[in-house]
């Protein structure tokens, strides 16, 4: 098969929720040599975006996404497994979870194991997490950033609770914050303070790095 006819099956197996498919196609692309993360963005994640604009126009019901889902979680384990390793550990301290209220973790998966793999010390919390919790992970392990994801328009107030918080108990200066999930763009980073906005995973790695230079 060629790339381009892996990514087009690879993002059909995830509408049809087929994991076996999908876990097939995710072992072959690497296989045959395909550099993970365009696997990712190019072929699964297309997928699970058409699954969320059909549920959107009421052609796909819950069921449906969550199937999709549990298929989207296996390729990831998979995929991110592949992810190649720097040798060089000890580049920076960063907390991450996914919002209170919010059960997506799919894409903040994906950025943990990237980060991990770029030599970062990663703490993930997981998710649906209490605000407060980010900043006591945080305090536990002396991090350098604590980074939050956030996929529904209702959640994304948690990131900005989250600045709030961390104003409040003093400690806003201490540490670097970056947000991300699909709702949230630049101009909500702006709007509540947080310190860096990332786009996907690859513009995290970017971004985390910038915020680690300038101190
Ligand atoms: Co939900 N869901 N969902 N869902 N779901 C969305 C988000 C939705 C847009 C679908 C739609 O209507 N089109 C919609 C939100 C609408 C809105 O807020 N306006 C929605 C809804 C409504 C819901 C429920 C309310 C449905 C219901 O119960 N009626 C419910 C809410 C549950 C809750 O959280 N309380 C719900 C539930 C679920 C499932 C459990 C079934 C499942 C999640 C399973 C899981 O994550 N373990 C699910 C899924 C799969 C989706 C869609 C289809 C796909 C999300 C995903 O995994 N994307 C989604 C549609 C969509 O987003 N297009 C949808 C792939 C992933 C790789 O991308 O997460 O964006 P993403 O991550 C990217 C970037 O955003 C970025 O990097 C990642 C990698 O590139 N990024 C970061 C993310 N976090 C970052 C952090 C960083 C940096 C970058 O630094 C800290």
């Amino acid at each position: 098969m060629t790339k381009e006819e892996i990514f087009e099956e690879a993002q059909k197996a995830i509408v049809e929720s087929d994991a076996n498919r999908a876990t097939e196609l995710a072992e072959r692309g690497l296989a045959q040599g395909i550099d993970p993360l365009e696997l990712m963005n190019r072929g699964f994640i297309p997928g699970i975006n058409k699954v969320g604009e059909l549920f959107e126009v009421g052609k796909l019901f819950l069921p449906g996404i969550i199937l999709a889902a549990e298929a989207m979680q296996k390729v990831t384990d998979i995929v991110n497994a592949a992810l190649p390793t720097e040798i060089e550990k000890g580049k920076g301290k960063i907390v991450i979870g996914t919002v209170e209220g919010d059960i997506h973790d799919i894409g903040k998966t994906i950025v943990v194991a990237l980060f991990k793999a770029n030599g970062f010390d990663v703490y993930d919390i997981g998710r649906d997490v209490p605000i407060p919790r980010f900043i006591e992970e945080a305090e536990r392990v002396g991090a350098d950033i604590i980074g939050s994801s956030a996929l529904l328009t209702t959640t994304m107030d948690g990131q900005k609770r989250l600045e709030e918080e961390l104003k409040k108990s003093g400690l806003r200066d201490k540490y670097k914050t970056i947000v991300g999930g699909a709702p949230v763009t630049q101009r909500w980073a702006d709007r509540i303070g947080a310190d860096a906005y990332a786009e996907d995973a690859a513009d995290g790695i970017k971004k985390v790095r910038h915020l680690l230079e300038k101190g």
